[in-house]
Protein backbone atom coordinates (compact mmCIF):
# COMPACT_ATOMS: atom_id res chain seq x y z
CA UNK A 1 0.00 0.00 0.00
CA UNK A 2 1.31 3.77 -0.72
CA UNK A 3 0.21 7.32 -0.84
CA UNK A 4 2.03 9.58 -2.35
CA UNK A 5 2.58 12.84 -4.03
CA UNK A 6 3.17 12.44 -7.89
CA UNK A 7 1.86 15.47 -10.17
CA UNK A 8 2.28 19.25 -9.43
CA UNK A 9 0.52 20.87 -12.08
CA UNK A 10 1.43 24.13 -13.88
CA UNK A 11 -0.60 26.28 -11.41
CA UNK A 12 0.45 24.16 -8.29
CA UNK A 13 -2.44 21.28 -7.87
CA UNK A 14 -1.24 18.62 -6.79
CA UNK A 15 -1.84 14.88 -7.13
CA UNK A 16 -2.06 12.58 -4.70
CA UNK A 17 -1.90 8.69 -5.59
CA UNK A 18 -2.63 5.79 -3.71
CA UNK A 19 -2.70 2.41 -4.46
CA UNK A 20 -3.66 -1.04 -2.20
CA UNK A 21 -1.78 -4.23 -2.21
CA UNK A 22 -4.69 -5.02 -4.90
CA UNK A 23 -2.85 -3.12 -7.84
CA UNK A 24 -6.47 -0.75 -7.56
CA UNK A 25 -5.25 2.97 -7.53
CA UNK A 26 -7.43 6.44 -6.39
CA UNK A 27 -6.03 9.77 -7.32
CA UNK A 28 -6.82 12.75 -5.61
CA UNK A 29 -6.18 16.54 -6.25
CA UNK A 30 -5.56 19.48 -4.16
CA UNK A 31 -8.43 21.36 -6.57
CA UNK A 32 -12.05 20.91 -5.00
CA UNK A 33 -10.30 17.63 -3.00
CA UNK A 34 -11.87 16.13 -6.25
CA UNK A 35 -11.24 12.11 -7.24
CA UNK A 36 -9.27 12.92 -10.96
CA UNK A 37 -9.09 8.70 -11.04
CA UNK A 38 -10.15 5.91 -9.64
CA UNK A 39 -8.74 2.60 -11.19
CA UNK A 40 -10.59 -1.32 -10.27
CA UNK A 41 -9.23 -3.84 -11.67
CA UNK A 42 -7.84 -1.74 -14.65
CA UNK A 43 -11.18 0.08 -15.23
CA UNK A 44 -10.91 3.81 -14.36
CA UNK A 45 -14.42 4.27 -13.16
CA UNK A 46 -14.99 8.03 -12.70
CA UNK A 47 -15.02 10.89 -15.05
CA UNK A 48 -12.47 13.65 -15.29
CA UNK A 49 -9.05 14.57 -16.80
CA UNK A 50 -5.66 13.37 -17.65
CA UNK A 51 -4.48 16.66 -16.80
CA UNK A 52 -5.47 18.10 -13.59
CA UNK A 53 -6.13 22.05 -14.67
CA UNK A 54 -8.82 20.34 -16.58
CA UNK A 55 -11.51 20.16 -13.91
CA UNK A 56 -10.59 23.95 -13.58
CA UNK A 57 -12.52 24.39 -16.74
CA UNK A 58 -16.39 23.78 -17.00
CA UNK A 59 -18.17 20.48 -15.60
CA UNK A 60 -20.64 19.66 -12.94
CA UNK A 61 -18.77 19.49 -10.02
CA UNK A 62 -16.47 16.47 -11.62
CA UNK A 63 -15.86 14.17 -7.97
CA UNK A 64 -15.68 17.04 -5.95
CA UNK A 65 -16.13 17.65 -2.06
CA UNK A 66 -19.27 19.87 -1.72
CA UNK A 67 -20.15 22.83 0.54
CA UNK A 68 -20.47 24.35 2.63
CA UNK A 69 -24.10 22.94 1.89
CA UNK A 70 -24.39 19.92 -0.69
CA UNK A 71 -27.36 20.58 -2.97
CA UNK A 72 -29.96 23.10 -2.92
CA UNK A 73 -31.32 25.76 -0.54
CA UNK A 74 -34.37 26.94 -1.37
CA UNK A 75 -34.72 31.04 -2.11
CA UNK A 76 -31.08 31.29 -1.28
CA UNK A 77 -31.42 32.14 2.24
CA UNK A 78 -31.77 30.69 5.37
CA UNK A 79 -32.63 31.85 9.38
CA UNK A 80 -30.61 30.74 11.83
CA UNK A 81 -30.98 32.11 15.79
CA UNK A 82 -33.19 34.63 14.47
CA UNK A 83 -31.00 36.19 11.77
CA UNK A 84 -31.32 35.97 8.21
CA UNK A 85 -28.68 34.75 6.48
CA UNK A 86 -28.86 35.55 2.26
CA UNK A 87 -26.94 33.31 -0.23
CA UNK A 88 -25.48 33.57 -3.75
CA UNK A 89 -27.86 32.79 -6.05
CA UNK A 90 -26.43 29.86 -8.51
CA UNK A 91 -29.59 27.90 -9.70
CA UNK A 92 -32.25 30.50 -10.75
CA UNK A 93 -33.72 31.80 -7.38
CA UNK A 94 -31.88 29.02 -5.43
CA UNK A 95 -28.67 28.16 -4.31
CA UNK A 96 -27.63 25.19 -5.27
CA UNK A 97 -24.32 23.36 -4.18
CA UNK A 98 -22.25 26.10 -1.78
CA UNK A 99 -23.06 28.84 -4.31
CA UNK A 100 -20.70 30.79 -6.81
CA UNK A 101 -17.18 29.37 -5.39
CA UNK A 102 -18.04 26.44 -3.59
CA UNK A 103 -15.69 23.75 -2.07
CA UNK A 104 -15.71 22.10 -5.60
CA UNK A 105 -13.84 25.12 -7.01
CA UNK A 106 -11.29 25.96 -3.78
CA UNK A 107 -7.62 24.60 -3.37
CA UNK A 108 -7.19 22.39 -0.18
CA UNK A 109 -4.26 21.46 1.71
CA UNK A 110 -2.48 17.89 1.49
CA UNK A 111 -1.18 16.02 4.24
CA UNK A 112 -0.53 12.34 3.68
CA UNK A 113 -1.59 10.27 6.84
CA UNK A 114 -1.53 7.05 6.16
CA UNK A 115 0.14 4.26 3.91
CA UNK A 116 -2.69 4.74 2.17
CA UNK A 117 -4.35 8.00 3.35
CA UNK A 118 -4.52 11.36 2.48
CA UNK A 119 -6.13 14.26 4.13
CA UNK A 120 -7.23 17.49 2.58
CA UNK A 121 -7.46 20.34 4.55
CA UNK A 122 -9.72 23.99 3.97
CA UNK A 123 -10.93 26.70 5.64
CA UNK A 124 -13.73 28.31 4.81
CA UNK A 125 -13.85 31.45 6.45
CA UNK A 126 -16.71 33.63 8.35
CA UNK A 127 -19.29 35.14 5.50
CA UNK A 128 -17.53 32.98 2.32
CA UNK A 129 -20.30 32.44 0.21
CA UNK A 130 -22.96 34.26 2.95
CA UNK A 131 -22.36 31.26 5.50
CA UNK A 132 -21.84 32.43 9.39
CA UNK A 133 -18.60 31.12 11.21
CA UNK A 134 -15.20 30.22 10.18
CA UNK A 135 -15.28 26.36 9.11
CA UNK A 136 -12.39 24.30 9.08
CA UNK A 137 -13.12 21.33 7.02
CA UNK A 138 -11.17 17.59 6.94
CA UNK A 139 -11.38 15.02 4.16
CA UNK A 140 -9.65 12.32 4.31
CA UNK A 141 -9.47 9.61 1.46
CA UNK A 142 -7.99 6.27 2.66
CA UNK A 143 -7.97 3.05 -0.04
CA UNK A 144 -7.91 -0.64 1.51
CA UNK A 145 -7.28 -3.72 0.99
CA UNK A 146 -10.86 -4.69 0.76
CA UNK A 147 -10.99 -2.60 -2.65
CA UNK A 148 -13.02 0.56 -0.95
CA UNK A 149 -12.56 3.96 -1.09
CA UNK A 150 -13.70 5.75 2.14
CA UNK A 151 -14.14 9.16 2.47
CA UNK A 152 -14.64 10.39 6.09
CA UNK A 153 -15.49 14.17 6.50
CA UNK A 154 -14.63 15.96 9.53
CA UNK A 155 -15.57 19.80 10.10
CA UNK A 156 -15.74 22.39 13.31
CA UNK A 157 -16.85 26.16 13.35
CA UNK A 158 -16.24 28.96 15.81
CA UNK A 159 -20.30 29.95 14.82
CA UNK A 160 -23.31 28.41 15.05
CA UNK A 161 -23.64 27.27 11.32
CA UNK A 162 -24.92 24.83 8.74
CA UNK A 163 -22.75 22.43 7.06
CA UNK A 164 -24.16 19.20 4.76
CA UNK A 165 -21.38 17.79 2.84
CA UNK A 166 -20.81 15.19 0.03
CA UNK A 167 -18.38 13.92 -3.07
CA UNK A 168 -20.19 14.72 -6.37
CA UNK A 169 -18.51 11.56 -8.25
CA UNK A 170 -19.55 10.53 -11.78
CA UNK A 171 -19.19 6.82 -12.22
CA UNK A 172 -19.43 4.44 -15.06
CA UNK A 173 -18.39 0.62 -14.21
CA UNK A 174 -18.09 -0.32 -17.70
CA UNK A 175 -14.84 1.02 -18.98
CA UNK A 176 -16.61 3.58 -21.44
CA UNK A 177 -18.79 6.64 -20.33
CA UNK A 178 -21.51 6.20 -23.37
CA UNK A 179 -24.15 5.53 -21.18
CA UNK A 180 -25.09 4.65 -17.72
CA UNK A 181 -28.28 3.91 -18.51
CA UNK A 182 -27.33 -0.36 -18.70
CA UNK A 183 -26.33 -0.19 -14.75
CA UNK A 184 -28.82 -2.24 -12.77
CA UNK A 185 -29.13 -0.20 -9.86
CA UNK A 186 -30.63 -0.66 -6.40
CA UNK A 187 -31.06 1.76 -3.57
CA UNK A 188 -32.36 0.67 -0.24
CA UNK A 189 -35.44 3.86 0.04
CA UNK A 190 -38.80 3.19 0.08
CA UNK A 191 -39.42 7.50 0.17
CA UNK A 192 -37.86 10.12 -1.72
CA UNK A 193 -38.36 14.10 -0.58
CA UNK A 194 -40.81 15.53 -3.02
CA UNK A 195 -39.96 18.34 -4.89
CA UNK A 196 -40.75 21.37 -6.95
CA UNK A 197 -40.69 22.59 -10.14
CA UNK A 198 -37.27 23.94 -9.49
CA UNK A 199 -36.32 21.12 -7.53
CA UNK A 200 -36.48 22.15 -3.97
CA UNK A 201 -38.28 19.95 -1.19
CA UNK A 202 -40.11 21.57 1.05
CA UNK A 203 -41.26 18.74 3.65
CA UNK A 204 -43.26 16.30 1.46
CA UNK A 205 -42.05 12.25 1.96
CA UNK A 206 -43.14 10.69 -0.67
CA UNK A 207 -43.58 6.70 -1.11
CA UNK A 208 -42.06 5.55 -4.39
CA UNK A 209 -42.30 1.79 -3.72
CA UNK A 210 -43.69 0.34 -7.45
CA UNK A 211 -42.85 3.68 -9.52
CA UNK A 212 -40.24 4.68 -11.83
CA UNK A 213 -38.48 6.49 -8.91
CA UNK A 214 -38.30 2.55 -7.05
CA UNK A 215 -34.75 1.02 -7.03
CA UNK A 216 -35.33 -1.63 -4.03
CA UNK A 217 -35.31 -4.28 -6.01
CA UNK A 218 -32.45 -4.11 -8.77
CA UNK A 219 -33.37 -2.69 -12.02
CA UNK A 220 -31.60 -0.76 -15.11
CA UNK A 221 -31.37 2.83 -14.98
CA UNK A 222 -32.65 2.83 -18.17
CA UNK A 223 -35.67 0.69 -18.00
CA UNK A 224 -38.18 3.37 -16.50
CA UNK A 225 -36.20 6.78 -17.45
CA UNK A 226 -38.31 7.81 -19.65
CA UNK A 227 -41.72 6.96 -17.98
CA UNK A 228 -44.33 9.85 -18.26
CA UNK A 229 -43.55 10.28 -14.63
CA UNK A 230 -43.94 13.75 -12.97
CA UNK A 231 -41.43 13.41 -10.79
CA UNK A 232 -39.24 12.41 -13.90
CA UNK A 233 -40.27 15.18 -16.10
CA UNK A 234 -39.18 17.51 -13.43
CA UNK A 235 -35.73 16.49 -13.00
CA UNK A 236 -34.96 15.25 -16.91
CA UNK A 237 -34.11 12.25 -15.60
CA UNK A 238 -33.22 10.65 -11.82
CA UNK A 239 -32.32 13.72 -10.01
CA UNK A 240 -34.01 12.99 -6.16
CA UNK A 241 -33.08 12.60 -2.75
CA UNK A 242 -33.58 8.94 -1.41
CA UNK A 243 -34.13 8.75 2.30
CA UNK A 244 -32.65 5.61 3.66
CA UNK A 245 -34.39 2.83 5.01
CA UNK A 246 -33.69 2.21 8.35
CA UNK A 247 -30.66 -0.77 8.27
CA UNK A 248 -28.19 0.81 8.22
CA UNK A 249 -25.44 -1.97 8.10
CA UNK A 250 -26.45 -2.86 4.39
CA UNK A 251 -25.12 -0.36 1.77
CA UNK A 252 -27.73 2.51 0.75
CA UNK A 253 -27.10 2.03 -2.74
CA UNK A 254 -25.47 -0.78 -4.90
CA UNK A 255 -24.57 -0.40 -8.49
CA UNK A 256 -23.94 -3.43 -11.26
CA UNK A 257 -22.40 -3.19 -14.62
CA UNK A 258 -22.70 -6.35 -16.59
CA UNK A 259 -20.44 -5.52 -18.88
CA UNK A 260 -17.79 -5.34 -16.70
CA UNK A 261 -18.75 -7.20 -14.20
CA UNK A 262 -18.34 -4.57 -11.76
CA UNK A 263 -20.21 -3.80 -8.69
CA UNK A 264 -19.93 -0.73 -6.37
CA UNK A 265 -21.72 -0.91 -3.06
CA UNK A 266 -22.14 2.65 -1.50
CA UNK A 267 -21.88 2.63 2.53
CA UNK A 268 -22.52 5.53 4.40
CA UNK A 269 -23.38 7.22 8.13
CA UNK A 270 -25.82 9.94 6.01
CA UNK A 271 -29.63 9.47 6.12
CA UNK A 272 -30.15 10.41 2.28
CA UNK A 273 -28.68 9.63 -1.13
CA UNK A 274 -29.03 11.60 -4.29
CA UNK A 275 -29.73 9.83 -7.56
CA UNK A 276 -28.40 11.83 -10.42
CA UNK A 277 -28.27 10.43 -13.71
CA UNK A 278 -25.85 13.23 -15.69
CA UNK A 279 -28.87 14.97 -16.92
CA UNK A 280 -26.78 18.08 -17.86
CA UNK A 281 -24.14 16.26 -19.17
CA UNK A 282 -23.20 17.74 -23.28
CA UNK A 283 -20.16 15.92 -24.43
CA UNK A 284 -17.65 17.63 -22.13
CA UNK A 285 -14.34 16.44 -23.24
CA UNK A 286 -12.20 14.94 -20.45
CA UNK A 287 -10.36 11.81 -20.37
CA UNK A 288 -13.41 10.59 -22.92
CA UNK A 289 -16.92 12.73 -23.97
CA UNK A 290 -19.09 12.74 -21.08
CA UNK A 291 -22.55 12.78 -23.02
CA UNK A 292 -26.11 12.96 -21.86
CA UNK A 293 -26.86 10.81 -18.78
CA UNK A 294 -23.24 8.93 -19.58
CA UNK A 295 -22.42 8.91 -16.05
CA UNK A 296 -23.76 8.59 -12.53
CA UNK A 297 -23.94 9.94 -9.11
CA UNK A 298 -25.01 8.69 -5.55
CA UNK A 299 -24.06 11.88 -3.41
CA UNK A 300 -24.70 10.54 -0.31
CA UNK A 301 -26.06 13.78 1.86
CA UNK A 302 -28.16 15.39 4.34
CA UNK A 303 -31.66 16.42 3.70
CA UNK A 304 -31.86 18.85 1.21
CA UNK A 305 -32.93 22.29 2.26
CA UNK A 306 -33.05 21.22 5.77
CA UNK A 307 -32.57 24.46 7.06
CA UNK A 308 -35.33 25.82 5.45
CA UNK A 309 -38.00 22.69 6.60
CA UNK A 310 -38.04 22.07 10.34
CA UNK A 311 -39.86 18.85 9.84
CA UNK A 312 -36.34 17.95 8.41
CA UNK A 313 -33.41 16.50 10.07
CA UNK A 314 -31.28 19.35 11.18
CA UNK A 315 -28.31 20.96 9.45
CA UNK A 316 -27.17 22.98 11.60
CA UNK A 317 -23.69 22.71 13.21
CA UNK A 318 -23.22 24.47 16.17
CA UNK A 319 -20.28 26.16 17.53
CA UNK A 320 -17.46 23.67 18.87
CA UNK A 321 -19.21 20.57 17.73
CA UNK A 322 -17.87 18.64 15.44
CA UNK A 323 -19.61 17.09 11.91
CA UNK A 324 -18.38 13.56 10.90
CA UNK A 325 -19.40 11.60 8.45
CA UNK A 326 -18.51 8.88 6.51
CA UNK A 327 -19.00 7.26 3.14
CA UNK A 328 -17.19 4.00 1.57
CA UNK A 329 -17.61 2.78 -2.14
CA UNK A 330 -16.41 -0.65 -2.20
CA UNK A 331 -15.56 -2.49 -5.82
CA UNK A 332 -16.01 -5.90 -6.01
CA UNK A 333 -16.78 -8.64 -8.65
CA UNK A 334 -19.83 -10.59 -7.73
C1 LIG B 1 -28.28 19.79 -11.52
O1 LIG B 1 -30.11 19.15 -10.13
C2 LIG B 1 -28.82 18.76 -10.58
C3 LIG B 1 -27.92 18.58 -9.40
O2 LIG B 1 -28.41 17.52 -8.59
C4 LIG B 1 -26.52 18.24 -9.90
O3 LIG B 1 -25.64 18.16 -8.80
C5 LIG B 1 -26.04 19.34 -10.85
O4 LIG B 1 -26.94 19.49 -11.92
C6 LIG B 1 -24.69 18.96 -11.46
O5 LIG B 1 -28.34 21.04 -10.92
Amino acid sequence: MKCELTEISKTGIQTYRLENDNGMVAEVITYGARISKLVYQGIDVVAGFDDPEGFRGDNPYFNAVIGRFANRIGNASFTLNGKEYPLYKNDGNNHLHGGKEGFDRKIWKATVVGNCSVRMDYVSCDGEEGYPGNLCVSVTYSLDNEDALCIRYRAVSDKDTVCSLTNHAYFNLSGTFDTALHHELTIRADQVTAIDNELIPHGEIVDIKGTALDFTIPKLIGKDIQNDDTLLKLGNGYDFNYIRNNDTEEPIATAFCADSGIAMDVYTDRPCVQLFTGNFLDGVRGKQVYGFRSAFCLETQGYPNACNVPSFPSCVLRAGEEFRSYTAYLFRKP
